[in-house]
């Protein structure tokens, strides 16, 4: 997403990570980096369906490039390749109504393995839409019904590089719920 409008909704992502941030500093890496979702140059739509036909629910996986950016613009060196930790997602709302299990799924974190080289990329398929939250309100009100919903979800992989310092980086993408 670019413009204004982007730019709000990073703002909005950043302020409601900041509370529970998992990760510490990003600033003592020799290596920063970068996650988008993929085709994200403009605007993304990622579409999920929140029931099956057969009344079962599935979960969403999207893919995500990680790129790492040497600060200084050469390598580093092994040291400072990024192990990653986990993932975290959170969803937010552009009419601002953000209450978790009511306008909004409930944010997920868990555990992702996986590394990415100083200078390199690395493409990872992440799960962003879990049975779960196709469970409970609010994503349970739309099963079968012609209701949908609009919603950015906002992704932070999180890890360490080898001399332990915390790095991290943010992706979003338009979501839109409804039974397909
Ligand atoms: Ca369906």
């Amino acid at each position: 997403m670019r413009g204004a409008a982007g730019v709000g909704v990073a703002a909005l992502a950043a302020a409601l990570l900041s509370g529970c941030n998992p990760t510490a500093d990003n600033d003592s890496s020799a290596v920063s980096i970068t996650a988008v979702f993929q085709g994200s140059d403009d605007v993304v739509g990622i579409f999920s369906d929140v029931v099956n036909d057969d009344g079962t629910v599935s979960d969403d996986f999207f893919d995500i490039t990680v790129e790492s950016i040497p600060k200084a613009g050469t390598d580093p060196g092994d040291f400072y390749t990024v192990e990653f930790e986990g993932v975290q997602i959170v969803y937010t709302r552009p009419d601002g109504k953000n209450e978790p299990g009511v306008d909004v799924p409930f944010p997920l974190t868990y555990a992702l393995g996986g590394f990415v080289e100083p200078g390199g990329d690395t493409d990872i398929n992440t799960l962003v839409v879990s049975k779960e939250m196709k469970l409970q309100p609010p994503l349970r009100n739309l099963w079968f019904s012609n209701q949908r919903i609009f919603a950015t979800v906002n992704l932070r992989i999180f890890g360490h590089d080898r001399v332990e310092n915390s790095v991290s980086a943010d992706a979003s993408a338009v979501v839109l719920f409804e039974d397909i």
